[in-house]
């Protein structure tokens, strides 16, 4: 699905609008600062970046809650822009990486990429389900619900009228999970949505994990596939700087190891690195965070394959 020569597009949201923590819209720019670019690069793909998205010319002026969702006609507005951008690369067959910035960017990379590829199966990685609707959100916090706006569940806000619900509950599949609300577990069960939670990882090993969560989302090994990852699934030792730390989280090894069974599948289409926030933790724990996000994507891009 990627052409040759292999070429990533770097899409870097300075983002923070789906969740109240200032900072993880600067997660983009100390990802990039960190070299990411030349990294891949030495991987020996053709990065392009022309700079990150600010979304300066997106001026949302008044913008109360809509029932208690928060910020929620910049969040969609924004995330119209990043589906536009996010499809142009995949129809150009263009690897686009969006960092974030936070995980409500997700409705618009994954709008895009099955706007292209509308049998694409997205893989979830994250300490949390993200699958709250209007009517289950404690928090109102966009970033803790961008699944069921691209599954179409929950009652529709004409907000967000653009986002099409081209996400099919079996080409889902989550790894990760810990911090599930007692409203999500109903949704994930309603609808049937396969997770691996931390149990699991503990219970069969990050192994078999991926291998039974390829085998529901891509049976055949055929479908291309969107890898959304919250560094956040990872355990906060490995990946201290993010808004929501779950303790109990994957290892740096499991986390890499899902990067590269994925890369080794050869299907990825779009890859999404979110939640960096460098303005939570000290330096250190900063430094380390975003050095893993970037090693993160150099896994999904091939680094670790022999
Ligand atoms: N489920 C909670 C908490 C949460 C979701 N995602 C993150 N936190 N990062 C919510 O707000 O919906
Ligand atoms: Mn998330
Ligand atoms: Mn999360």
């Amino acid at each position: 699905f990627i052409s040759e020569p292999k070429t990533a597009a770097i899409v870097g949201c300075s983002f923070s609008g789906g969740q109240p923590k200032l900072g993880v819209d600067k997660g983009p720019i100390h990802l990039v600062e960190a070299g990411l670019i030349d990294q891949l690069a030495g991987l020996g793909w053709k990065v392009k970046f022309d700079g990150h998205n600010q979304f300066e010319d997106i001026k949302v002026l008044d913008d109360p809650p809509i029932g208690i969702l928060k910020n929620p006609r910049l969040v969609s507005r924004v995330n119209e822009s990043v589906a536009q951008v996010v499809e142009a690369h995949v129809r150009n067959k263009e690897l686009p990486i969006t960092l974030g910035g936070d995980h409500s960017l997700a409705i618009g990379t994954i709008s895009g990429t099955l706007s292209v590829h509308p049998n694409a199966c997205v893989i979830w990685i994250d300490a949390h389900a993200d699958i709250n609707t209007a009517e289950s959100t404690d928090s109102g916090n966009i970033h803790g619900m961008p699944v069921s706006f691209l599954l179409g569940l929950g009652s529709k806000i004409p907000e967000f009228s653009w986002v099409k619900p081209l996400l099919k509950a079996e080409r889902l599949v989550y790894i990760g999970l810990r911090d599930v609300d007692v409203g999500e577990k109903r949704i994930l069960r309603e609808n049937n949505i396969k997770a691996f939670s931390m149990h699991d990882v503990d219970k069969y090993g990050i192994g078999r994990v991926v291998e039974m969560a390829l085998d529901h989302v891509n049976p055949k090994r055929d479908l291309p596939i969107h890898l959304s990852f919250d560094v956040d699934a990872l355990d906060p030792s490995v990946a201290p700087s993010t808004g929501t730390p779950v303790r109990g989280g994957l290892t740096f090894r499991e986390g890499h190891y899902i990067c590269e069974a994925v890369c080794e599948t050869g299907l990825l289409v779009a890859l999404d690195l979110v939640e960096v926030n460098p303005s939570l933790a000290d330096d250190a724990s900063v430094e380390q965070t975003v050095a893993v996000g970037c090693s993160l994507v150099r896994s999904a891009l091939g680094e670790t394959l022999l």
